[in-house]
């Protein structure tokens, strides 16, 4: 008999899948239908470990809901402006568009190698300039909702890569890219108002609960951070030497400890600090600043910081007793929150605490927690507790004194009930060449004057090259002057082209759109089809994409919802974060020299058993490291099942009227299993039940009732069936030595004969406030912890707690209910 040959069996089915349009949506097609979406890829050379495990994990949800009857529509497309083309054409005096698109030609054969079930011909590039028009449609209509706008603002550069980053992008004061210092600096800058939206962000997460890691969820929830808590106005009393200021505004979250307040802080960095101070201590507060660098905000806040600080000369009045209030600077206040200053309430907050203790200032308890007094402990007590020292407010509960707070401040219009967000407004322009070019305009007379939607794409040149497109300052837009000189669109005269190009977080807020009409060249989509398509059902990507990725795409939905282009205002229903894939413990890195080379693991073991390796190793959310795993042991297997066909096909002849009930229970158990396995996303057990029902089939085969009998054939087809979700080629052979019709991929689901499922498993049913809410498939024998256990973390049970308040009681009533109580 033949031997399982790798490379013979991957030669024949990759251009078979290719020829028969396998993975094509019909555009026909009237089934229910799935959307499974993989994080697409950025074109950094070739593809690599992490790649391989990703779309491993991506391809099985897609190639189930194929089995299971859906239409499925899992596209693939590239990530493809960005910063490392442009270093490798300043390096290789070279046109960035050479290096993109030779690495995504080169990562499109070896993804279609690896044998993902993607529909190609929805196949789109962020740099394509059919793409990145529409980008700039958006950006257009952005624009036109008064979404995008300029603002004079302080940001950090990288003196290194010339480029302005994000927040985000500098961690512990160093530019995230390469590691040097970042320093800030004054530029006009495009904006995303984000922040009108961010009620609205953070509310329609309830929608996401349960679907979406519950720790990406509360990592946005904090990005946002809302905060409710009231402005207060301090007036600042006139000072020799000192100039006359407005009364300062600060935002607190805790109006009730009012009375606590024995001195203010600004942001040193502020223009308020200079506003504020006396001649007198002008020239320290000018050495304190300066000596604050590049510290990076989290630094400034951090609780194990030596506070340091300047005082002013300054004395504001408190709002209700009158007292003077010593005004300070420090760097722990910061500028761009709230309003860069604050009350300082050393007894009930633990910064002002530390400082008030370094430069002796006074502390006074307003809030009763019958804990120690902080002055004395050194801990501020920041819990319920009832209010001291409080004229007017004494005995009151915490939250009942912060309404009564908030209500006599607007009475005496000293201040307001106010809501504050950590969010920012989104700085989307680079001085960089690779992105999409910003369609406006600048013009003498008429001001910023959107290019014409008709005149879309404004084109990035094709002429600039190698030390053209270097940093400097500006963006290389700016020294291509034939292409910056533009007619005005609104008065024909001489203007010039705005020179900044999109952040490529743009390009990637909306690309799941597209892929729905990738070849529209009238409109951006069709509407219908997004309808039809949205919201994406299983998005699978990286950990490192929980917040802005995704806050951005979710930002965008909503404004392109409001544009009342689609119906649905969220772009991802559910999420799943893989693991990453690590080498003896350690991310592989360069550095490290760990790194493993997937086309050396595909040539030596084949693509299959690296995949299969990849799901098998761990639960998808959990890393992999490949010094434990063995893909040797999983070509082995995938020749084991590989003959197990092999046998039943050149047996004599199926006798349709033997098969063995022991067996056709163990396949008809692994198919019911595997169903559960699947929705809960536990990859790797799927591949541990195929390994125990090909050792039974085995079994049967050779002391058994052998090849020939019916229970033997079942098997086979099935584990080629559920095989298929894993090691594609192998499955495709196996599916036709069995002698049926290519592709597997689009065979169906085995059918499960209830009767064959073990005689011990009863429906449980679950109810919530005694609502039938889902039901669990047990064992009679189940204790009622495991069924409590497995009850509550059902995704849709965890969806009505979560909305009703949470878990009060749990009844359970094993083997057949469990009814959980809320509120
Ligand atoms: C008085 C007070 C008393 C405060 C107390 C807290 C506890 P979140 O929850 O993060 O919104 N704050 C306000 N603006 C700040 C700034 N620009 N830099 C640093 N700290 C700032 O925090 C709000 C609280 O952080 C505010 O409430 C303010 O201190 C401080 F027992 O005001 B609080
Ligand atoms: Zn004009």
């Amino acid at each position: 008999p033949q031997q399982y040959d790798v490379a013979e069996i991957e030669a024949r089915w990759l251009p078979f899948w290719e020829e028969d349009g396998t993975f094509e949506v019909d555009p026909d097609d009237t089934r229910e239908r799935r959307y499974v979406l993989d994080m697409f890829p950025y074109p950094s050379g070739d593809l690599h470990m992490g790649h391989a495990e990703a779309f491993a994990i991506g391809d099985i949800p897609a190639r189930y809901a194929r089995l299971r009857g859906y239409n499925v529509l899992h596209p693939i497309g590239w990530d493809s402006f960005g910063l490392p083309a442009e270093n490798a054409a300043i390096k290789n005096d070279a046109h960035p568009a050479d290096w993109t698109y030779t690495n995504i030609d080169t990562q499109a054969a070896s993804f279609k190698r690896y044998a993902i079930s993607a529909d190609w011909s929805r196949r789109l590039h962020t740099s394509d300039e059919s793409y990145y028009r529409w980008t700039q449609w958006l950006f257009l209509q952005f624009h036109r909702r008064g979404l995008a706008y300029r603002k004079d603002s302080p940001v950090n550069w990288c003196p290194k890569d010339q480029t302005v980053l994000a927040n985000e992008q500098v961690v512990d004061g160093a530019c995230e890219r390469c590691g040097t210092q970042v320093t800030k600096k004054a530029l006009n800058q495009w904006y995303f108002k984000i922040t009108e939206y961010a009620d609205r962000l953070l509310d329609d997460m309830d929608q996401l609960a349960g679907r979406w890691p519950e720790r990406v969820l509360s990592m946005q929830r904090n990005w946002i951070g809302r905060s409710t808590g009231a402005t207060v106005r301090y007036e600042v009393e006139p000072a020799e030497g000192g100039a006359d200021v407005e009364p300062i505004e600060v935002f607190t979250t805790r109006p009730d400890t009012l009375y606590g307040v024995t001195f203010m802080v600004v942001a040193a960095d502020a223009a308020l600090a200079e506003q504020l101070v006396t001649e007198e201590h002008r020239e320290e507060l000018a050495r304190y600043r300066a000596a604050l660098g590049s510290v990076s905000d989290i630094e400034r806040q951090s609780a194990d910081r030596e506070r340091t600080g300047v005082f002013l000369g300054r004395y504001a009045a408190h709002p209700l007793t009158g007292e003077r209030l010593p005004i300070w600077a420090s760097d722990y206040v910061l500028a761009d929150y709230g309003t860069g200053a604050v009350m300082a309430v050393p007894a009930h907050d633990q910064r002002d605490l530390e400082f008030a203790r370094t430069m002796g200032l006074d502390v006074r308890v307003v809030v009763d927690t019958g804990e120690e007094d902080p002055a004395v402990s050194g801990t501020a007590t920041a819990g319920e507790g009832t209010l001291v020292n409080s004229p007017a407010w004494e005995g009151l509960g915490k939250q009942e004194a912060i309404a009564r707070a908030v209500d006599v401040l607007a009475e005496r219009q000293l201040g307001q009930a106010t809501v504050n967000y950590r969010l920012r407004d989104w700085l989307l322009s680079r001085q960089r060449f690779w992105g999409a070019p910003i369609p406006i305009v600048h013009c003498p007379s008429c001001g910023e004057v959107p290019v014409p939607e008709d005149e879309l794409p404004v084109r990035l040149p094709a002429d600039l090259r190698g030390e053209q497109l270097a940093p400097k300052g500006q963006s290389p837009l700016a020294a291509a002057s034939d292409w910056v000189t533009a007619d005005c669109p609104s008065c024909g005269e001489p203007a010039t082209r705005d020179t900044d190009t999109m952040d490529t977080f743009v390009d990637s807020s909306w690309y799941f759109l597209r892929f729905l009409d990738p070849q529209n060249d009238e409109r951006i989509f069709d509407s219908s089809e997004a309808d039809r398509w949205m919201p994406v059902d299983q998005y699978v990507g990286g950990v490192e994409h929980a917040i802005l990725h995704l806050l951005y795409a979710r930002f965008f939905t909503k404004v392109i919802h409001d544009m009342g282009l689609i119906r649905f205002d969220e772009p991802f229903k559910a999420l799943m974060n893989q693991g990453q894939v690590l080498n003896g413990g350690k991310a592989m890195s360069k550095s490290l020299g760990n790194g493993v080379d997937l086309g050396e693991q595909l040539d030596a073991y084949g693509v299959d058993a690296v995949r299969l390796t990849m799901v098998f190793a761990s639960p998808p959310e959990d890393d992999v490291d490949w010094a434990d795993v063995s893909p040797a042991g999983s070509a082995k297997f995938l020749a084991r099942a590989w003959r197990v066909a092999q046998d039943v096909a050149s047996a004599p002849g199926t006798d349709p009227t033997s098969g063995t009930a022991a067996l056709r229970a163990v396949t008809h158990r692994t198919v019911h299993e595997v169903e559960q396995l699947v929705e809960d996303q536990k990859f790797n057990v799927v591949v541990a039940r195929l390994m125990e029902l090909v050792n039974a089939i085995r079994k049967e085969i050779d002391s058994g009732a052998g090849a020939a009998d019916a229970a033997v054939r079942e098997g086979a087809e099935v584990t080629a069936q559920i095989l298929s979700l894993v090691a594609p080629y192998t499955a495709e052979d196996m599916w036709a030595m069995l002698g049926n019709e290519a592709s597997v991929a689009n065979s169906t689901w085995p059918t499960v004969d209830e009767a064959l499922l073990v005689e011990d498993t009863v429906t449980a049913v679950v109810q919530v406030k005694g609502k039938l809410r889902d039901k669990l498939e047990v064992s009679t024998d189940i204790t009622a912890d495991d069924l409590e256990a497995r009850a509550l973390a059902l995704p849709k049970i965890q969806k009505y707690i979560e909305a009703d308040g949470g878990v009060r009681k749990v009844i359970v009533r094993a083997p057949k209910l469990v009814n959980v109580v809320t509120g």
